[in-house]
């Protein structure tokens, strides 16, 4: 990971709540001097600016809950153009969010780049949600609640939205964090495949075992890993800038070591900040916080000697 350099990519989306201030996102990491942070461990960092996608005339949809879906597709569609004809294995891109809808369109582009080099793409998906919804099940109507849901290809999206160039197979995401699963998500779930790891699991038995179990399977299958992290993953009281915080999360040094774990086995290929609300934020600690875990993921580390191998 060391040789590359980063690119930092704003997308200041929101159309995936009802709460308004994601759209912030992009500016208050920069504020929170991400690129001088990164480039202080050694990388050449560069900001590509902005990507936003015009607002669209909505779709209506036969479940009345679901706001900004033609918002939604016109986002997915603008990040697959973009990460086809700018990412390049000499970059290693960081989107900045913007809510988690970026991922719907982030992950079939990344999916469909690592397919054409032979290798496969998995994802760490760090979250206190699943975003299990379907068009169909969702209550709230939030498209933020479906972007996995997506990404592995599910058929109520099927001639309503264009569907994703490249799906992701469930069995290569990872997800952790999780201590909100609406009923409707509860089923589907659990027949995917997907290896979750919820609050409960974490209490027992920590970050680490579980993540190294993950990092092996990406090494032995060569893959490519992407690391989604939802601010929402991290407890309320360390991290309160977000529109759906669930109580119980991750804590500070939980959080710190999984990015460290992640560092160390230099698999890291691309990461996305979701759901950060600046304007829920407390003097800005979410953002600096968010800031010094992606410097532990590029390589921060208490001591300059402490290198673990795994
Ligand atoms: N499952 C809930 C819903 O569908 C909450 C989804 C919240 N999603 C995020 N991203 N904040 O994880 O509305
Ligand atoms: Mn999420
Ligand atoms: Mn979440
Ligand atoms: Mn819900």
């Amino acid at each position: 990971m060391m040789e590359k350099s980063i690119l930092l990519i704003g997308v200041p989306a929101d159309q995936g709540s009802r709460r308004a201030g994601c759209l912030m996102g992009p500016d208050s990491l920069r504020t929170a001097n991400i690129a001088r942070r990164l480039s202080r461990l050694g990388y050449e960092v560069l900001d590509d600016g902005n990507i936003t996608a015009a607002p669209a005339d909505e779709i209506l949809h036969t479940n009345p809950n679901i706001h900004h879906l033609a918002d939604y597709a016109a986002l997915i569609h603008k990040l697959d153009q973009y990460c086809a004809t700018t990412l390049t294995n000499n970059h290693i891109p960081v989107f900045m969010g913007g809510d988690h809808c970026i991922a719907a369109g982030i992950l079939p582009a990344l999916a469909r780049t690592s397919e054409n080099t032979g290798q496969e793409q998995f994802v760490l998906w760090l979250d206190a949600h699943t975003d299990f919804q379907t068009l169909e099940s969702t209550d709230t109507g939030n498209l933020h609640g479906t972007p996995v849901t997506y990404i592995i290809g599910d058929p109520s999206f099927d001639g309503v939205i264009p569907g994703p160039s490249t799906t992701i197979k469930p069995e290569n995401i990872c997800m952790m964090g999780i201590r909100s699963v609406d009923p409707a998500e509860q089923a589907r779930i659990a027949r995917t495949g997907i290896d979750i790891h919820d609050m409960r699991a974490i209490d027992e038995f920590g970050v680490a075992a579980p993540l190294r179990r993950f990092i092996d399977r990406v090494r032995r299958a060569n893959g490519r890993l992407h690391v989604s992290l939802d601010v929402d993953f991290l407890d309320p009281d360390i991290a309160p800038a977000v529109g759906t915080t669930v109580s119980g999360g991750v804590s500070h040094r939980e959080a710190h070591l999984i990015m460290e774990i992640l560092y160390d086995s230099g698999l890291v290929t691309s990461l996305d900040i979701a759901e950060l609300n600046p304007f829920l934020d407390v003097h800005g600690k979410t953002s600096e916080l968010i800031v010094d875990l992606v410097a532990s993921l590029f390589g921060q580390r208490v001591l300059d000697t402490q290198r673990r191998s795994i």
